[in-house]
């Protein structure tokens, strides 16, 4: 079955500090401010029309409320709906007004019990892409994928490509032929979702696209001017797997973002996926460099779809957290 799911489309994320987190996203990263209250942050980048790409709510612990996909149309929105109901995964109508800008909406626990979101529609509102006068910082300009950690990636992607209808760009393997990591697509780049092994379920990163890697090594130039070299994480660097030059941070509450430019494009049904073999080097950064053990390690928790509290998180099914490098 092949659901209408255009992309990856928004996330919500609990933070501690709505000030810290505009200074960081609006000042830093150059994320449009759409609208925000006491309570919430509604971002969105650049090139994007749509009222918000990422909502950062305001709670008492850091933690990830919904990762979120457009589908095509409200019709698709319901068959999508009773395809989880039929599958007993206990689905909820999110309705119309009860979020702002977005129209119906339903919320599921995944096959990881990643809290998932779909929605048709979202208000729309003015697109900047051509207003450089009020480019900032990496000039962020459209959300690109999630990354999550999962504890069985095999089922992730069972579920994914053999269910939802997503197709893998590319992917991980350990030395006995198990899979590691896979990035799977709806959009036609590399990925709207990656699956990595490791605890979870947790969100790894959220990714957002940059239009020139000049951009992102001037953001590295913004954020150690004003005072967050230390939320530099990893990179800047050219990843083998997805060939992006990429960029990792830490927001203000450990939430990991991706600036990421210069994948490629996958519409062909005749594309072959791409083989990594985990301890190949040039799979992380295609220059060689390792990425540091926080990388690995560390992730936003994710809240249940129902319940709102932390999901517990559980031990990968693959002992190798991380590459051992043979250069
Ligand atoms: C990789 C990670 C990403 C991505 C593309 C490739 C590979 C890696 O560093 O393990 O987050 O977007």
């Amino acid at each position: 079955m092949t659901f209408s799911i255009i992309r990856c489309a928004r996330a919500v994320l609990h933070v501690t500090d709505l000030n810290a987190s505009r200074d960081f996203y609006e000042r830093a990263l150059g994320f449009v401010v759409t609208e925000a209250d006491d309570m919430h942050l509604y971002l969105r980048g650049l090139e994007e029309y749509h009222h918000h790409s990422l909502v950062l709510k305001k709670a008492k612990q850091p933690g990830v409320e919904a990762i979120s996909y457009k589908v095509y149309s409200e019709a698709d929105l319901e068959e999508l709906y009773q395809f989880f109901a039929e599958k007993q995964m206990n689905p909820k109508w999110v309705e119309a007004g009860e979020q702002r800008a977005v129209g119906r909406a339903f919320r599921v626990r995944d096959v990881s019990g990643l809290p998932l979101e779909f929605f048709a529609n979202m208000e729309t509102v003015e697109r900047l892409l051509q207003r450089y006068d009020v480019y900032r910082g990496a000039r962020v300009q459209r959300i690109d994928h999630f990354n999550c950690a999962v504890t069985d990636v095999q089922k992730a992607y069972d579920f994914y490509v053999n269910e939802l209808g997503f197709a893998c760009s590319e992917y991980t393997e350990t030395e006995d032929k198990k899979l590691w990591a896979a990035w799977l697509h709806r959009k036609q780049n590399v990925h709207d979702v990656a699956f990595m092994n490791g605890k979870g379920p947790r969100l790894h990163h959220i990714g957002f696209w940059l239009s020139d890697q000049l951009s992102l090594i001037h953001a590295c130039d913004v954020l150690a001017a004003m005072g967050y070299a230390s939320s530099i994480e990893r990179g800047p660097g050219r990843h083998g797997l997805s060939n992006a030059f990429f960029l990792y941070l830490r927001d203000p509450d450990g939430h990991r973002i991706e600036l990421y430019n210069g994948d490629y494009l996958t519409s062909d049904p005749d594309f072959k996926p791409i083989r990594w073999d985990i301890n190949d080097p040039r799979r992380q950064t295609f220059w060689g460099h390792q990425a540091p053990d926080s990388w690995f390690e560390e992730a936003s928790i994710v809240l249940d779809v129902h319940s709102g509290k932390p999901v517990e998180v559980g031990e990968p099914a693959l002992e190798q957290m991380k590459p051992t490098f043979i250069i």
